[in-house]
């Protein structure tokens, strides 16, 4: 073999990588103009988040936590940069081959972009653009190849083989190709980060002011948090509000186009726009939000004061057929959720919420308008971007999690973590608060209890009350002694009922146990 043949290879394998680079870029940018979820990278990730089985998309989230999604995109670029890298070597050989090949990876992506729930013809074009690109640099890539190799064997002297085999590149190929190379590589990088660009959200939050709502709800006494370091606000600051959901792309709503249907088994199906619905009676409630793929002890939970329209209201204008028994919401992004009917007609005041916090919803948290039901997980109850409420029942229509086998009754366990001391951390013998939160929401928490190793159980002070719809702050002051330590939390609920110690995993219906960490004395 000829000395120079793995460099040769080398750069036949990184044209087929830039092909495939340029085109993803391409197709990035022309997303960002039609549709940005159509980008060739997110379409595929949200086909393979749509697909992975449930225990796969649980493990990821409990192991990789927010950091799933750049985890799931690097994946796909870096399955796509082997199967290129593949195309490119195919090429020295049998460069129509790889040509069919690098058409045939786009068609992949145009596939999926067209396969999302929410598809529409233009989200197409983006892998229509990368296929004409990636083809494209990838034959000018292997002519800069093949004029070096010419070349080469011109210059090629008779006596003297060694010098430079035949189909090896000149010094000046390779500076071509080099050159070339380059060109492509900076030019995806340029265009990559301008369809990056483009495909921010707009800040469009800014531009809505919020009705007075009807209920204002008084504010919240100062939490415990300002007594007792380490312990969960009392109320989540926007910033560190939880974020669950299967969207690569924040959707972005104009609220002048923005609309809600509600229809399906209704008497008379009607929509109403966004100055409408913040025309309606407004109400404030405190409530706290948490996601069913939580683990004992974990971080997907937040608390705030949410304002909206009570959904309760909004079915009565269209009148509910008696057969219904879920209503079954969806969004921009293609989601769907069904709810119980008895937790959006009863009067825990489901909302669709236009605020949190006292200001319209951020992009990630639903912007315009999601739901939040109190008493439920996030993912039977809290729809972000929604615009559709269909009146219908769970035999006739299946939920995106209902079709992945995660329960419809999904009703919030009573829990209590431990947010103060950290688990496996030393600290100084001596007093200290242990203290953290509890839940139970829709019967509210009555007592929080601390054990230390085998002990007895210790009752907590509660914080202040934000209502059965919120969690409950609490702390307990331990004297700690040397040595190494167990520290259990258990909570009793409003009914009077302690939570179970028996463990269950979050799927299908939400984590159960006790709280427990280990912390060194010394
Ligand atoms: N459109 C849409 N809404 C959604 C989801 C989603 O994936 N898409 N996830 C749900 C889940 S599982 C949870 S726990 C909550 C989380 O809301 P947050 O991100 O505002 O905390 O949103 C719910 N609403
Ligand atoms: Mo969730």
């Amino acid at each position: 073999m000829e000395p120079t043949s793995k460099s040769q290879r080398l750069r036949y394998a990184v044209s087929g990588l830039l092909a495939a680079l340029t085109g993803m870029a391409v197709g990035h940018l022309v997303a960002a103009l039609v549709n940005p979820a159509a980008s060739p990278v997110l379409s595929v990730g949200s086909t393979v988040i749509d697909a992975t089985p449930t225990p796969v998309k649980e493990w990821a989230i409990q192991h990789f936590g927010t950091n799933d999604k750049p985890v799931l995109l690097s994946s796909v670029a870096l399955v796509t940069a082997l199967a290129a890298l593949g195309i490119g070597l195919l090429a020295r050989k049998r460069p129509s081959a790889a040509g069919v090949l690098v058409v045939l990876l786009a068609g992949l992506a145009g596939l999926a972009a067209m396969l999302r729930p929410t598809a529409s013809p233009v989200d197409i074009l983006p892998a229509f653009a990368a296929a004409v690109v990636g083809v494209g640099v990838l034959f000018g890539l292997l002519r800069l190849l093949s004029t070096g190799a010419t070349e080469a064997a011109a210059h090629e002297s008779p006596l003297d083989h060694s010098a430079q085999a035949p189909g090896v590149a000149s010094t000046t190929g390779r500076r071509n190709f080099l050159i070339g190379a380059a060109g492509a590589t900076v030019g995806a990088a340029a265009v990559g980060t301008l369809g990056q660009k483009l495909a921010v959200p707009p800040t469009l939050p800014s531009s809505v002011s919020l009705p007075t709502p009807q209920n204002t709800a008084p504010a919240l006494p100062a939490g415990l948090e300002t007594k007792v370091k380490g312990i969960s606000a009392f109320s989540t600051p926007i910033k560190d509000f939880y974020r669950v959901d299967t969207a690569l792309v924040i959707p972005r709503i104009d609220v002048k186009s923005w609309k809600l249907e509600i229809g399906g088994d209704v008497d008379k199906p009607y929509s109403i726009t966004f100055d409408e619905l913040l025309k309606m009676p407004m109400i404030e409630k405190y409530i706290t939000l948490n996601c069913v793929s939580n683990e004992v002890g974990g971080p997907y939970i937040s608390s705030t004061l949410w304002q909206g329209v009570r959904i309760k209201d909004l079915l009565e204008r269209a009148g509910v057929k008696a057969n219904v028994d879920q209503i079954l919401s969806e969004s921009t992004d293609g989601m769907t959720i069904s709810t119980p009917i008895e937790a959006l007609t009863d009067d825990r005041d489901a909302i669709i919420a236009v605020a949190m916090n006292g200001e319209p919803l951020p992009p990630k948290h639903g912007f315009p308008a999601r739901m939040v039901t109190p008493g439920l997980y996030g993912f039977v109850g809290a729809t972000k971007w929604v615009t559709k409420l269909t009146a219908t029942t769970y035999a006739k229509d299946k939920a995106y999690w209902t079709e992945r086998d995660w329960l419809i009754d999904g009703k919030v366990k009573t829990q209590a973590r431990i947010d103060t001391p950290r688990g496996l951390a030393t600290y100084k013998p001596g007093k200290m608060a242990v203290g953290g939160v509890a839940w139970a929401q829709g019967r509210g928490i009555e007592k929080v209890e601390v054990r230390v190793d085998d002990g007895p159980w210790q009752k907590a002070t509660l914080g202040p009350d934000g209502g059965t719809d919120y969690w409950r702050q609490w702390f307990w002051e331990w004297d700690a002694k040397s040595g190494r330590h167990d520290l259990t939390v258990r909570a009793t609920d409003g009914t009077g009922t302690v939570q179970t110690q028996e463990k269950a995993d979050p799927f299908p219906g939400g984590a159960s146990g006790y709280h427990s960490i280990v912390v060194l004395v010394s």
